[in-house]
This record gives structure tokens, sequence and C-alpha cells, in this order.
């Protein structure tokens, strides 16, 4: 039996349950990623709402907004290891799953501080509408991140993680993945975006993206719009350059912003122990 609060065991049953031959790719890596990045992804500065902070997720006005569609998908991978450790919150089991698939696909090993309570606050939910919409363009990138307290590289160094997983019809309703492995956390993106020549595709539903049909490539990858808009705006494209010719920075830089990102909300003293009250009540550290 583990002691609560000893994360190692859970990272070792995460880094096991990635491997899924059935699903996807045959990993539940990137799913696990985007899981972590939208449970932190609400977050407001200016009124201290959203972020990874509660787990808010486990509940429909969270759950069951279309913008969270298929990551039903990521909680069901990790109900086992909850099952066996009880005493891990679901807040902290979402973002270290995140942590331990991007490092177990070939990514940072990006820092991971635990003590997230599952204590839901109702005046501290966030409305829907908060997460970035893919059909959109670069003042809408910066108006959602902008709103997170982050700038124009963190945008982008986080937009790298498109380096993993797909898109599904049946969730977001576009379609296919970034690059040709996209189980492997790498730069690749960022150089896709700059070498292939990307055609505007509008699909069956109505939803514009942009495709490669380079005779090189097996498959058709492809790009969401903002990821396009990347490319289409002079601050923003400084970084795609950056990123795509040193993949070290990119690393240095993803690890910085994605630790940033869950730790969204979160007031810690000296020690990492979480300071913010309102939302102790539940957690671990009682
Ligand atoms: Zn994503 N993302 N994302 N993203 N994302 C999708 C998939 C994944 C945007 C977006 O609309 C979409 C970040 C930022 C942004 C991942 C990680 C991160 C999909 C496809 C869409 C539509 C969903 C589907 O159909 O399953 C937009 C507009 C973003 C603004 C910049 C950030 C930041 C991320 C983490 C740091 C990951 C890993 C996936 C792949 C999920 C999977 O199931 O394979």
């Amino acid at each position: 039996m583990s002691k609560a609060g000893d994360f190692a065991p859970v990272r070792q049953d995460i880094a096991k349950l990635l491997h899924q031959p059935e699903y996807d790719d045959g990993s539940a890596g990137p799913v696990l990623v985007r899981l972590a990045w939208h449970s932190a992804g609400t977050y407001d500065a200016e009124t201290d709402t959203g972020g990874s902070n509660g787990a808010g997720m486990r509940y429909e006005a969270e759950g069951g907004d279309p913008a969270n569609a298929g990551l039903q998908h990521a909680r069901v991978f990790l109900e086992p290891v909850k099952a066996k450790y009880p005493w891990i919150t679901y807040a902290d089991l979402w973002t270290l799953a995140g942590v331990v698939a991007i490092k177990e696909m070939g990514g940072p090993d990006i820092p991971w501080l635990g003590g997230r309570t599952d204590y839901v606050d109702d005046s501290k939910l966030p409305p829907r509408g908060r997460l970035p919409d893919a059909a959109q363009g670069g003042d809408h990138l910066r108006w959602i991140f902008n709103r997170m307290g982050f700038n124009d590289q963190e945008i982008v160094a986080l937009s790298g993680a498109h380096n993993l997983g797909r898109c599904h019809s049946d969730r977001s309703g576009f379609e296919g993945a970034w690059v040709n492995n996209p189980t492997r956390f790498s730069n690749q993106y960022f150089r896709l975006l700059l070498s292939l020549q990307w055609k505007k595709k509008t699909l069956a539903n109505g939803l514009e993206q942009f495709v490669n049909y380079d005779e090189d490539s097996e498959t058709e990858l492809m790009m969401l719009p903002t990821d396009i808009a990347l490319t289409q705006d002079k601050a923003f494209m400084k970084y795609v350059e950056l990123y795509a010719r040193d993949k070290e920075t990119f690393f240095a830089d993803f690890t910085k912003v994605f630790s940033k990102l869950i730790e969204l909300g979160i007031v810690r003293d000296g020690e990492g122990k979480i300071l913010n009250t309102d939302n102790q009540k539940g957690g671990y550290h009682s």
C-alpha cells in the first residue's frame, strides 16, 4: 500500500495505462494531455475563477461543455488509478496524468506539485466559453490566453502540444492528426507548419480546416485555423520559427508554460503547500 501523498507509484501506474492498443493511435497519452489542459484552461486571472483546482469537469456544467467532448475517455482511463489510490484528488490526478503522459511520449520532465482539492466552490465555477475555439484566428487566441495570463511566446509554446494526438469528427468536428507520429512529443508540429503547403478544406459538417496534400506523406495531415493563424501574425511567427529550428528551446519553454498552466489559480507557500484556503475542503492536506 502506498502512503497518502506518495505520488511515485501513482506516476508508475499512469505510465502503465498509456498503452491502449485498441484506442486511437495506441496511446491514452494525447487525450490525457488534453484533459490536463482543459481542466486548467478555464482560468480567468481577473476574477480568480476556473483552473485545475476543484476538478469541475466531473459535473455536467463543465464536463458537458461541448468544448470538453471526448474527455470522458481520458477520465475513464484514469478511474482504476483513482480506485487504487483513493487519497489522490481528481484535480491532482488529471494534471499529473498530463505531465506523466508528456514525459512518457518523449517530452520534457515537467515540474508538478500536488495538493489540489476536489472542493467545488459554486461561486467560482467557470462559465462555458472560456476554452479556445479552433475556428477563430490570432485575436481570439490572445483574448483567450491573455485572460489566463499568457503572452504571445507562451501561446505559441503551448500550441506545440498539437504535436500530440488528433481531431475526432465526433468530438470537435475536425478530423485528423497534425503530425505523422502523434504519440511522440517533438517540435515536428512547428516544422510542418513551416515546411508543408496548407490548403483550406471544408468538411462535410461545414467546418474549415487546413490539410496537406504533399505526395511524400502517406497520410493527410491537418492544421486547425488557430494553428495556421500562428504563421499569419509576425509576433507569433517569430516563435514558430524559433521552435521549428530549436527543439531544446521549445522543450524548455514548453516545460515552463505547461507547469504554469497547471498551477493557474493556485497559491502555495515556500514548501509547496496550497494556501488558498477556500479551496482546501476535501483535500488530503486536512
Ligand atoms: Zn488542443 N485541440 N487546442 N491544445 N489539443 C484538440 C486536440 C488536442 C485547440 C483545439 O480547438 C483543439 C491546446 C490548445 C488548443 C491538445 C492539447 C492542447 C482538438 C481536437 C481541438 C479542436 C479535439 C478532438 O476532436 O478530439 C485550440 C483552438 C487551442 C488554442 C491554441 C493546448 C494549450 C494544449 C496542451 C498544452 C491535445 C494533446 C490534443 C489531442 C487530443 C486527442 O484526443 O488526441
